[in-house]
């Protein structure tokens, strides 16, 4: 704790620290941090808003929430130990095996001893003076750090409809990634979901049954396609086990970490037989193939992404019965895979159920919650339970709701005003010793293979600092400025930066969040892993250390 006034050192003496590093967040990637920073012999804490570690898996207990990339892929590849006790059950495991196994890695290396939960971070403000940073949570309490590293994730922050009344519904009421720890019972209940993402795309197809009765307001349809979850047998367990090495090699070398890595075919280079073929293959194979392992141009050549648009047009009409309402449900304003591909067990089969209703709200809007349930330009429905699949304050948004301040006071958030700057997703000038584990900028993708390969890289440059006697690393102007060209760049020509979504920073329901802004890294994760490489390689020279 920093020292209260009356028991203050004298001036010329420089506080003490608490500790060598303060990471906010125990998800994955602050998890992995705090192991790799315990073994440099570092004092670290790491605060925790959350009851229990997992981050993104702590938080979204919705019914039916669970991974979209092969369980095996996503997990943890940094202990073999750890690789050969944890058997997945499914190749997308749910959310709360993915939980359980989460805890496991914090009982296994003893993580929970150094994590202090209920604990949000309010403030972070660096000190010139003593090349620390003064960390306050929200309970006021403080502490100062040398290194201060966010692993608040890019998906953290729920965000709520801005529709009138929400306050003054009397019935039960959930947003997806605040969901309680207990279940709810569903039973003969009437439900209405909003929003239709990846995240209701997955409450909606997984409650429907045991509803009584479900309304589905959606303002945006997205593409979405077949996920193809299946129990793992012995036999296949055996071989994942066996395969690790193979399997985490190419991950590394794939576009975004995930198993699918784009064909290398353009889409008119074969024949209308052989594409639709191809199409049909991947439509039946498992996880994200039909996005991320399509042709190569179907993101970038707007002819390109029609037909596959098209297919999977064809395939919506053909599993949905009524055909005005596979019309509502097939995108119009986006083309295939341009908006984060929700994957579907039965997803459109919903909408064939007594049971199931689909309002399409841009033509009949939400005009407010009621204390009985929602009304509708068009008529007035009661509920007894409202379900907020609305999303996030993406990307950004975690930063924005804590007051960094770096040299002379300067506020991240009003740096990035008009969107993030930074070098290499990880460091801002300006914001010496602080460093970003999925930030704005960095190679997301399949997450854990990207957060392993951002904290190696973060415990790199620490390392480094504390072997030569550094202090203060910071990123320089002229190298934010030219990573940030670069970011923009890549974006050009990509037909997902002309649409609307978390992606490009987009959230109505967030002042300010009405501008198309670029805050992805949209190259591939080797060309990102390349980039870091060489920095460090050469001694991170381009740094600016003291
Ligand atoms: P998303 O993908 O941002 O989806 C949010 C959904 O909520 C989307 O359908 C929105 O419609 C809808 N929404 C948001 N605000 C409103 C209001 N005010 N009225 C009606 N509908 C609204 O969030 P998810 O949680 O599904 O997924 C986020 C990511 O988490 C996902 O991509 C995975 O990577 C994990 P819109 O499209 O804006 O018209």
């Amino acid at each position: 704790m920093i020292a209260s006034p009356e028991t203050q050192a004298p001036p010329d003496a420089a506080p003490a620290l608490d500790y060598d590093a303060i990471i906010i967040g125990a998800g994955m990637s602050g998890m992995y941090q705090l192991y790799r920073l315990r073994e440099l012999g570092m004092r670290v804490r790491v605060f925790e808003a959350g009851t229990g570690v997992g981050g993104t898996w702590y938080w979204n207990r919705y019914p039916g929430a669970r991974f979209d990339s092969e369980s095996y892929s996503y997990g943890y590849s940094f202990s073999t130990e750890l690789l050969e006790e944890w058997s997945w059950s499914e190749h997308f495991a749910g959310q709360p095996e993915t939980l359980r196994y989460l805890n496991l890695v914090a009982d296994k290396f003893d993580l929970r001893r150094d994590i202090q939960f209920r604990s949000t971070v309010a403030a972070a403000i660096y000190d010139e003076q003593t090349r620390s940073w003064n960390v306050t949570l929200a309970d006021d309490s403080r502490f100062r750090t040398r290194f201060l590293i966010t692993a608040i994730g890019p998906l953290s922050t729920p965000t709520m409809p801005r529709i009138e009344g929400v306050d003054t519904f009397q019935g039960q009421s959930f947003h997806t990634a605040r969901w309680p720890h207990e279940p709810v019972d569903f039973t003969g209940q009437r439900v209405a979901v909003i929003g239709t993402g990846a995240t209701g795309v997955q409450t909606i197809q997984t409650i429907a049954k045991s509803v009584g009765h479900l309304t589905v307001f959606q303002r945006t349809p997205n593409w979405c396609a077949p996920l193809h979850n299946s129990k793992i047998d012995a036999e296949t367990q055996r071989k994942i086990k066996s395969g690790y090495p193979e399997m985490f090699k190419r991950c590394q070398e794939t576009f975004a970490c995930f198993l699918h890595t784009p064909d290398p075919r353009g889409t008119f280079e074969v024949s209308d037989q052989e594409r639709e073929a191809f199409f049909e293959k991947l439509y039946a194979e498992r996880g994200f193939g039909i996005w991320q392992g399509n042709f190569r141009d179907i993101l970038i050549d707007r002819k390109a992404n029609a037909v596959i648009s098209d297919f999977v047009a064809r395939k919506i009409r053909q599993r949905v019965r009524d055909q005005r309402v596979a019309k509502k449900l097939i995108p119009k304003n986006h083309g295939f895979g341009t908006r984060r591909l929700p994957l579907e067990t039965f997803y459109y089969e919903v909408y064939n159920r007594d049971n199931v209703e689909l309002v399409d709200i841009t033509e009949t809007p939400i005009e407010r919650i009621t204390a009985d349930g929602i009304k509708t330009s068009d008529r007035e429905y009661a509920f007894d339970i409202i379900i907020y699949a609305t999303g996030f304050d993406a990307i950004t948004g975690s930063f924005d709701r804590i007051d960094f301040r770096g040299v002379d006071g300067a506020r991240l958030k009003d740096r990035w005003k008009s969107g993030p700057q930074t070098f290499l997703g990880v460091l801002v000038d300006g914001f010496p010793n602080m460093m970003m584990l999925m930030g704005p900028h960095t190679a997301l993708g399949n997450i854990p293979r990207s957060i392993e390969y951002n904290v190696d890289w973060v415990t790199g440059l620490i390392r480094h600092a504390r072997e030569n006697n550094l202090t203060r690393v910071e990123a320089t102007a002229a190298g934010v400025t030219s990573w940030t060209d670069h970011v923009k760049a890549l974006g050009v020509g990509l037909l997902s930066n002309e649409v609307n979504s978390w992606m490009t920073g987009i959230n109505s329901n967030v002042d300010g969040k009405q501008t198309r802004i670029v805050a992805r890294y949209s190259g591939s994760a080797p060309a990102y892993r390349a980039r870091c490489d060489e920095v460090a390689l050469r001694r991170y020279q381009e740094l600016a250390l003291g």
